[in-house]
This record gives structure tokens, C-alpha cells and sequence, in this order.
């Protein structure tokens, strides 16, 4: 019986020659192809010792490093499901998804290892380990003592193989449950999209508890075999540094923007480069054209998900249109609803709604949210709102869902609300998301006061930051009297936005 694990297909990409190098990492490192067959396989091997029951959850925090990424494919390797958590949450956050998740396993860094620890042993979860970003921590210490030799465990299409927690518009985050299937397809479509070829470099800059950095950058290298310049964290001088090294660069629009603002970007820095690949946000067509014009190369937008990995994609070979996110992937379909479930054609504008191989099995333990979510003949919505054009281009001109995304990062204002309407004197609150010029869109926190009661911006932002990741903390809170409601007494979010739209720009 064929082994549909995700890890065979991007094992069986690997180069003959398995002492070519892997992976180059910015603090001097060298990892061959041979390096990481062993380490995966060492490393599965530590979590088959701990005999986890089948489907169990191994849940990560950790600094972006070679190991981390090791200790992904291992997970897929040993056939558990991989569970990746920004380094940015907070304890109540990794609570949260500790709770829901309920892994077997959890990894996390030495310094959060009291707290983090403290949250799992309380859960009953007793395999926690630590690893750190210069190779030290008690997993690797654990692993250095299993056998190098490891077969991939079977697993079919639809098995499981990571959770991406990501939040919802009401209540809190939904863990979509990504299969082996839905994760090769969308890896093997790309390859073939984006015309990777023998002799491609990949600068991997983005980080790796996140769809764009975990799965399209790296699955990407791996499955063409092709070498990694692992960057611990993005630098834009460092990415131009190694630009003559590499061919392929994937990145959120604020990467590009940063990049941009150096003046050694130009046209013979990029001259090695074959392909620019920007997503997970907007990107500006102010970006795209000046992109092109420093560097002569066009960026290709594409668009996807934590639900569904990649779904559209502007052409490798044709045009490139900026402010677009190109065509449907070979066997994603694409289309755009109207609001009585009324099929669109060309031009109109509508919720963004797809199904695909690449399409995710459902929320973890969330039946009743996973049905809602999808329309009676099994198309996904997105919550994305867009059109396509008689050529067949599509663009995201909104979003049905209460969305930000900040730097890429998303930011569900529903969550950031609670906080803020918890807190003491506080009546009620508005997160809106306004233009920046670094990370697109950031968060503007609106907040009325109970009668009687005064409270504080600053105060209100330093009670966030203690119980939120950083990249959700509203860049500036306002004190108002009231929010602009309409005649349903909803809060009118647009009108904030335009009242607060140039504070940054
Ligand atoms: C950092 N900060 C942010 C932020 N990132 N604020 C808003 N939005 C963000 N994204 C703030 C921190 O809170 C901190 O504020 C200050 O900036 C410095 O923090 P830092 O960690 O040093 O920031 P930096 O390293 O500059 O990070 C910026 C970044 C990073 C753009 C490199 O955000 C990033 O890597 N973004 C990529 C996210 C990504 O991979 N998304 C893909 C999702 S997958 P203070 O006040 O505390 O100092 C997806 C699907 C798809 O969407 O289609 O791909
Ligand atoms: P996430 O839940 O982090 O996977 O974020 C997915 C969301 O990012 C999508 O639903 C879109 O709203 C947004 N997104 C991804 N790529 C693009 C893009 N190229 N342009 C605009 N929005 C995008």
C-alpha cells in the first residue's frame, strides 16, 4: 500500500547525492540532506518512545531555528499531527490552545519552559521538552540518544497532520485540521505552478508557526529538493546580502515594503533571482510597482489560508497583474457568491468561496462551526469578499469576516474587544484596522467609559500587553464619549475607520 505521508513525498524529493547541502543557516551552519534524514529520524524516534496514542498532538513554541523545523517534519515522519504556536502568545493564549488541543506533547523555549510547563502538567500533559535556537534544549538532548534509523509511519490522504489555530470573528480561535493530503497536493500544485527547477535557492525568512513560512516556503524547497538559506529572523539587509545566493524569496507585503526602503535593492542585487512570491495580506500596487521598477523583477501575488493553503496565484509564465491574486491552482475552484447564494459572473462583487483537494478537514472538535463554514454542496467559504474578471483574475476587494492583518499577522478584533470590555470602568470597545505604512493595517482601539468612571489609553494598552502577543496590541487606543452606531444599534466600524484612517499614513 502506497504511504500518502507528506514526509515520504518530500523524503523521496531528496537529492541522490545526500551529502549536498540542505540547508545554510545566517550563523554559519551547514546541514546536508543526509543531516536532516537523520535527525528526523531520530527525532521521531524520541516521540515513538513515548508511545502517544494514534492522532496525538505535538504542540510547539518555540524560536525560529533548523531544529524547530526538524521537529516538524519528525512529527509528520512518526505520523503524530503537528501543532505550531506563534512565540508571541501569552500564557492565557497558550492556555487556551493547550486546553482545547489537549496535545501529548509539548515543546517550548528554556525561558518560558516554568510557565509553559506550569499550564501543560496542570492540563495532565507530562512530555514537555525545551529547545532552544542554538541547538540546546532537553529534546534534542533526548533525541541524541535514539537510532538514526526510522521508517516513515503510514498514513492515508485524510489523516491528519497539523493544526493551525486561527481565530474566529466570535469566541475564541478554531484549530483547522490540515491532512497529509491536503498539505502534498497544494505542495506538488505549486511546483509545478511557480516552475521550481533544479539549481533553485530559497531564502526562508518568514516564521514558522504560520502557513506562509511552515508550509508554501518550505514545503516548496523540500519538495523540489532544493537548498534553504534559513534566516533565523527577517533582516532586510541580510535577505540582500544573500539575494545573489538565491533564486526564490517568499514574503509578506511588509517584507517587501522594508526591503524597499534599502538602498542597495536594485537590479543587480536581484540579477540571480528567479522569482519573487508575496501573500498573506494585501499587497499594495504602490509595493508591486516599485518593486518592479527598482528591481526589474515582478512580484507574483497569490492567495490562501490556514483553512486551505494556497488557492489562487498569478501565472509564472503570462502577466502578472498587480492588485490581484491571479487564477484558481489547478483543481481549486473558485467563485463568488452573491448574498442570496446566487452564483456571480464576471466583475461582481461577492463572498469568495472554494473547494480542492487543498481544503482542510474541518475545525478540531468544532462540528457545528466546520458545517456553518461550508455551503451545501461543499464549497469553503472564506470570509474573503472579491471579484473575477472577464480574464479570469481575481481580486480580494474585503473581507465579510471582522478581520486585521497586520504585517501578515491576523488580528481578529472580536478577541482584542473582550479584553478591553473586561477591564475595570470600561463600557464597551471598537478595534478597527487603519492603513500603515510598514505593516499595511494595524489596530485602533476605540473605548467608551462606564458613567462615573475614568480610564486610561496607556493603561488600557499595558493591560493588553500583559495578556495578548505583541503584534495584537492596538498601536493606539482612543477615550470617546460613544461609538457611531446605525438605526440597529450596530456599531458602524466604517465610520471609525475613516475618523481614524490617517493617523499613520
Ligand atoms: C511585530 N510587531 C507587529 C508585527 N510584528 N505589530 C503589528 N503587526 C505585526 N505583524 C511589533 C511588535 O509588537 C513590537 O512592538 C515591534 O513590532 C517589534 O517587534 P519584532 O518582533 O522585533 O518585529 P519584527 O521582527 O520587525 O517583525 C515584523 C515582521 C513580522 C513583519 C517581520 O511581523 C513577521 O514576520 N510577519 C510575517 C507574518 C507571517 O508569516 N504571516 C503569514 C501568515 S500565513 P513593541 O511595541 O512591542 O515594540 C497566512 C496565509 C497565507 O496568512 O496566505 O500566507
Ligand atoms: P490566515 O488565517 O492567517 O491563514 O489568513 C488568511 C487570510 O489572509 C485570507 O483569508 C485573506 O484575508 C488574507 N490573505 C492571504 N493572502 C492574501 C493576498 N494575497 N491578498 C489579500 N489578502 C490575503
Amino acid at each position: 500500500m502506497k504511504n500518502n505521508n507528506l514526509f515520504a513525498a518530500l523524503r523521496a524529493a531528496f537529492p541522490d547525492n545526500l551529502d549536498e547541502i540542505a540547508v545554510e543557516t545566517d550563523n554559519g551552519l551547514f546541514y546536508s540532506w543526509r543531516d536532516l534524514e537523520r535527525a528526523t529520524a531520530m527525532l521521531a524516534n524520541l516521540l515513538k518512545s513515548l508511545q502517544l496514542p494514534a492522532g496525538s498532538r505535538v504542540a510547539v513554541q518555540v524560536d525560529k531555528s533548523v531544529e524547530a523545523m526538524l521537529l516538524y517534519l519528525a512529527t509528520l515522519r512518526a505520523g503524530y499531527v503537528f501543532l505550531p504556536l506563534n512565540t508571541a502568545y501569552q500564557s492565557g493564549e497558550m492556555a487556551y490552545f493547550i486546553a482545547n488541543a489537549e496535545p501529548a506533547v509539548v515543546v517550548c523555549s528554556r525561558k518560558n519552559f516554568g510557565w509553559v510547563s506550569k499550564i501543560a502538567f496542570g492540563a495532565g500533559i507530562w512530555n514537555v521538552f525545551t529547545l532552544d535556537d542554538d541547538r540546546t534544549g532537553s529534546l534534542l538532548d533526548r533525541a541524541a540518544q535514539c537510532s538514526d534509523q526510522h521508517e516513515i509511519v503510514h498514513r492515508q490522504s485524510d489523516d491528519l497532520a497539523a493544526i493551525l489555530y486561527t481565530s474566529g470573528t466570535t469566541g475564541r480561535s478554531k484549530g483547522a485540521m490540515l491532512s497529509h493530503g491536503n498539505m502534498l497536493s497544494n505542495a506538488q500544485v505549486l511546483k509545478d505552478y511557480w516552475g521550481w527547477r533544479a539549481g533553485d535557492v530559497l531564502i526562508h525568512a518568514l516564521p514558522i508557526f504560520h502557513v506562509h513560512g511552515l508550509f508554501v516556503a518550505l514545503h516548496g524547497a523540500l519538495i523540489n529538493g532544493s537548498k534553504m538559506i534559513w534566516l533565523g529572523k527577517f533582516d532586510p539587509q541580510l535577505v540582500l546580502q544573500k539575494l545573489p545566493e538565491a533564486t526564490v524569496f517568499m514574503g509578506v507585503p511588509t517584507l517587501y515594503v522594508r526591503l524597499l526602503a534599502e538602498p542597495g535593492l536594485n537590479r543587480e542585487a536581484c540579477s540571480n533571482m528567479r522569482l519573487f512570491v508575496a501573500g498573506s495580506a494585501p499587497l499594495l500596487l504602490e509595493t508591486f510597482n516599485a518593486w518592479q521598477e527598482r528591481t526589474g523583477h515582478t512580484i507574483l501575488e497569490r492567495y490562501g489560508m490556514s483553512e486551505t493553503a494556497m488557492l489562487t496565484s498569478n501565472p509564472y509564465e503570462g502577466e502578472r497583474r498587480g492588485g490581484t491574486v491571479g487564477f484558481a491552482l489547478p483543481g481549486v475552484s473558485v467563485r463568488i457568491h452573491g448574498d442570496a447564494g446566487r452564483a456571480l459572473s464576471a466583475g461582481e462583487i461577492g463572498g469568495i468561496e472554494v473547494k480542492g483537494p487543498n481544503v482542510f478537514q474541518g475545525y478540531w472538535r468544532m462540528p457545528e462551526k466546520t458545517k456553518e463554514e461550508f455551503s451545501a454542496d461543499g464549497f469553503f467559504k472564506t470570509g474573503d469578499v472579491g471579484k473575477i474578471d472577464d480574464r479570469g483574475y481575481i481580486s480580494i476587494v474585503g473581507r465579510s469576516k471582522d478581520l486585521i492583518i497586520s504585517g501578515g499577522y491576523n488580528v481578529y478584533p472580536a478577541e482584542i474587544e473582550a479584553c478591553v470590555n473586561d477591564m475595570q470602568g470600561v463600557a464597551e470597545s471598537a478595534l478597527v484596522g487603519v492603513p500603515h505604512p510598514d505593516f499595511g493595517e494595524v489596530g485602533v482601539a476605540v473605548v467608551v467609559a462606564r458613567p462615573g468612571s475614568v480610564v486610561n489609553p496607556d493603561q488600557i494598552l499595558a493591560v493588553l500587553k500583559s495578556q495578548l502577543a505583541n503584534f495584537k496590541i492596538p498601536k493606539k487606543c482612543f477615550v470617546v464619549e460613544e461609538l457611531p452606531r446605525n438605526t440597529m444599534g450596530k456599531v458602524q466600524k466604517n465610520l471609525l475607520r475613516e475618523q481614524y484612517g490617517a493617523l499613520f499614513v
